[in-house]
């Protein structure tokens, strides 16, 4: 069997992925948790899973938006907690065929994103709302539990682990190769275990040796000894890590924030709280300077399309990445403290400034005195001198700095402006 750090290999080289929140719930568009907050019975969802027509869906749009946007593998909802299934699941009659779309939408997906050449992710609740052996969200949430005649029925919940391990099989088993399975999530004492994880995540390796998994079925990929569900990477969600994730001993472990573009993870109409492309890429490069992935969502409307306003910051990121991907993918953190300007990445001997802030005068390097061998804007390839301004030399010399000045009043990208230094 593979090691962690071979199949992560390619995960960390990306960095940078889509998230797709898609489901019944973006008719009601009130965001993704609507049939959980809300408490609607069976019979009040059921309406949007009578209307449910993706009659706009086209994955490779899509893959396209994704693509364009530098991003290098998504991860699809095939079922969030509500428990509807995007795909043709033969354990439930809850699903995308039986609706007016009338066909398995992720094979569609898979297919589509393949085609482009990005990686293929798929998510997967474990929590599900909508199966009459689960227990509900610490009893808090399932919304058919608040009817008493409900909440007295006894469950089998090793029926529920039966379903829900047979659907991982379905998924895993009719769509090729996939390369990550996403697993949301435990929580309380629901975990490892409760969820039969070790045996899960043996079916899992077995048909997809090379797949990577996320941490959320439980366990601590951190510990000397990580249990075997414990999975691939960490998926901290919408916080960065401040410092990173490490081991026990130090050594970082994969990670990928997961982000939404606005406030909610699936189709809210009510939420325009768009992030700028200017804080997706500095959010993309804080995680990559702290050696983690991002996986920025987007939530598709009731039709299948990607809002407009989401298409234009994606478009805006994969422009500054066409200039700028030498300092995001298959690059991590330096050995260098944080500078007061903006954040270091580095791949080997290049060593990324990311200027974000340079208030007035030259940029100042510490440590770096001597030790550059070349300077340049990575958007356009310039060369910029290595040089001590007038009257520097005195401060210079206190940490062994070194100086570049750029010209112009203003930064060359306001985004983020990216000097390459190659190091001797
Ligand atoms: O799929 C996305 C979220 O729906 C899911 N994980 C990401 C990837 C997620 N489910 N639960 N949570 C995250 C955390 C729970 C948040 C809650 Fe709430 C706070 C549940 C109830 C209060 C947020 C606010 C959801 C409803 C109100």
């Amino acid at each position: 069997m593979s090691t962690i750090e071979e199949r992560t290999e390619w995960f960390l080289q990306d960095r940078f992925g889509m998230f797709i929140h898609w489901g019944l719930y973006a008719i009601p568009a009130r965001g993704e948790w609507v049939r959980g907050n809300e408490r609607m019975s069976f019979e009040q969802y059921k309406t949007y899973f009578d209307e449910f027509d993706a009659s706009r869906y086209n994955p490779r749009a899509w893959a396209r938006a994704a693509k364009a946007a530098g991003q290098k593998y998504a991860v699809l909802t095939t079922k969030h907690h509500d428990g509807f299934c995007l795909f043709d699941s033969k354990l439930t009659d809850f699903k995308a065929t039986n609706t007016p779309a009338g066909r398995d939408l992720i094979r569609e997906y898979v297919e589509a994103f393949r085609e482009e050449g990005i990686a293929v992710g798929l998510y997967y609740s474990i929590i599900d709302w909508n199966h009459d052996d689960y227990p509900g969200y610490g009893d808090r949430i399932h919304p058919d539990r608040d009817n008493e005649a409900a909440k007295n029925k006894p469950i089998d919940f090793d029926r529920y682990l039966t379903y829900m391990h047979g659907q991982v099989r379905e998924l895993l088993t009719n769509y090729g190769k996939i390369d990550i399975m996403w697993f949301d999530f435990s929580y309380d004492n629901m975990t490892g275990e409760k969820w039969k994880a070790t045996e899960l995540i043996r079916m899992i390796r077995s048909i997809q040796p090379d797949i990577i998994i996320d941490n959320r079925l439980g366990g601590d990929i951190r510990a000397a000894e990580p249990e075997e569900y414990a999975g691939d990477f960490y998926s901290p969600e919408q916080i960065i890590p401040p410092g990173g994730i490490v081991d026990v001993n130090g050594v970082s472990v994969p990670w990928e924030a997961c982000i939404t573009l606005n406030d909610n993870w699936g189709y809210h109409s009510g939420d325009n709280a768009y992030k700028s492309p200017k804080q997706v890429i500095r959010t993309l490069v804080e995680c990559v300077s702290k050696n983690g992935n991002l996986l920025l969502n987007v939530g598709p409307d009731a039709k299948g399309e990607i809002t407009r306003e989401s298409l234009d910051v994606l478009a805006e990121v994969g422009e500054w990445l066409r200039l700028n991907g030498d300092s995001i993918y298959g690059c991590g953190i330096s050995a260098l403290a944080k500078p007061e300007w903006g954040r270091y990445t580095q791949k080997g001997n290049k060593l990324y400034a990311h200027v974000f802030d340079r208030g007035v005068g030259p940029i100042y390097f510490a440590g770096l005195k001597g030790k550059i061998k070349r300077a340049r804007l990575l958007r356009d390839g310039s060369e910029l001198k290595v040089e001590l301004p007038w009257m520097a030399e005195q401060y210079s010399d206190i940490e062994g700095g070194a100086f570049i000045t750029l010209k112009g009043a203003a930064l060359p990208d306001e985004n983020d402006t990216v000097i390459e230094l190659e190091l001797l």
